[in-house]
């Protein structure tokens, strides 16, 4: 985006400010994001990827819903929600989204002195991303989960993202098929495993909560100083689910001891003091909660989000590339290549990973 139209886009937004400038800023798969700086602030400006999210009005309705709820339950508990929760900037017309010729933008406060980490060495961090999901879901626990828009239908319904994968295999539109013939082979025999969640959530047993669904180390801001987890971000994907999605993907994004673009699988691991870590944080929040079949399901989302991530890598590298950004050929094959590892190091290490979540409920 040129500095104009930053500056343009940013004078349709009720700031009472000056536009400074604007940077490209953060590593998401899916948004623009921009940093924009201005005489009195900061301020992010996000692109909505309205192929991704094809309602974007009804995502902001959810995000204005939920960090409102939890801008009261931060100053109940004493806590500064101007940096613990996103807060939307409305447009000069009082609305949380601008629809422009050029898609959809939204803008949000900047959290200032804060940073993100791509990837960490220190449990530290990782436990504080653990509590920083937990919390986020448990000051959800009393909103009212259904009123929400879902902003990606079977977002996290393992067995459809397999399906789409076996769809991407037979089209094979870009004759990519015979050079992941390993990996398809790997998912196929695999299969029985993916309704592990979708099961029990029909069933009943498994109940639907307000949960982020992409629970990324780098959708955690720390305080630059402190190092202290102080927000969640990235709030596109909150919908009414289940939080076992929220914990598993928290396991894939924060194990892995290579990163999630590693070239070299033989780097890829799974680290159990990453993943105790992760656990004592998340389950500091919200181990309380979980019913008997959650916590009974918890040892094997790990495993199950991050085939579902892989799936769908392998899926797009199938496509062409069409939904993940990607900065370098064969980014996504790489990727579920990387899944593969993570997951298969996960089943040697099933025993041990089902010890350690029992004790952090001790
Ligand atoms: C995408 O946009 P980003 O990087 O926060 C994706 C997640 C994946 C993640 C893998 C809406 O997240 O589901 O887990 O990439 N988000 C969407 O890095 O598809
Ligand atoms: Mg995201």
């Amino acid at each position: 985006m040129d500095i104009e139209r930053a500056r343009k886009l940013f004078y349709s937004f009720d700031t009472r400010d000056e536009f400074v400038d604007a940077v490209p800023y953060g590593g998401g798969h899916i948004n623009d994001t921009f940093r924009i700086t201005s005489l009195h602030g900061k301020y992010t400006l996000q692109r909505i990827n309205d192929k991704v999210f094809t309602d974007p009005a009804g995502l902001m309705r959810n995000i204005d819903a939920i960090t409102a709820h939890i801008g009261v339950k931060l100053s109940a508990e004493g806590l500064d929600f101007e940096r613990r929760t996103l807060r939307v900037i409305k447009t000069g017309l009082g609305e949380s989204v601008l629809a422009t010729e050029d898609g959809f933008y939204r803008m949000f406060s900047f959290v200032d002195g804060a940073k993100t980490y791509k990837k960490s060495e220190n449990p530290a961090t990782v436990k504080g991303a653990g509590t920083a999901f937990g919390a986020f879901s448990r000051r959800l626990l009393d909103f009212p989960a259904k009123t929400l828009a879902v902003t990606i239908p079977n977002f996290h319904d393992t067995p459809s993202r397999y399906r789409a994968l076996c769809e991407a295999e037979r089209l094979d539109v870009c004759g990519r098929r015979r050079e992941a013939a390993r990996e398809l082979e790997y998912f196929h025999s695999n299969a029985d495993f993916y309704p592990t969640v979708t099961d029990a959530i029909a069933s009943g047993a498994v109940p639907l909560r307000v949960v982020h669904n992409d629970t990324k180390l780098d959708n955690v801001l720390f305080d630059e100083l402190t190092d202290e987890e102080i927000c969640v971000i990235d709030l596109d994907t909150v919908m009414p689910d289940s939080l076992l999605y929220d914990y598993g993907d928290g396991i894939r994004s924060m194990t892995n001891s290579a990163s999630e673009d590693e070239t070299d699988i033989r780097r890829v691991s799974c680290r159990l003091d990453m993943l105790e870590a992760f656990t004592e944080g998340y389950l500091s929040e919200l181990g309380g909660e979980l019913t008997e079949t959650e916590r009974a399901l918890l040892p094997e989302v790990g495993k199950l989000l991050t085939l579902e991530c892989a799936m769908r890598f392998l899926t797009d590298y199938l496509s062409g590339d069409v939904y993940f950004k990607t900065s370098c050929p064969r980014q996504n094959l790489d990727r579920a290549r990387v899944g593969i590892a993570l997951a298969t190091d996960m089943t040697k290490k099933t025993e041990e990973i089902r010890k350690i979540i029992e004790k952090s409920f001790k």
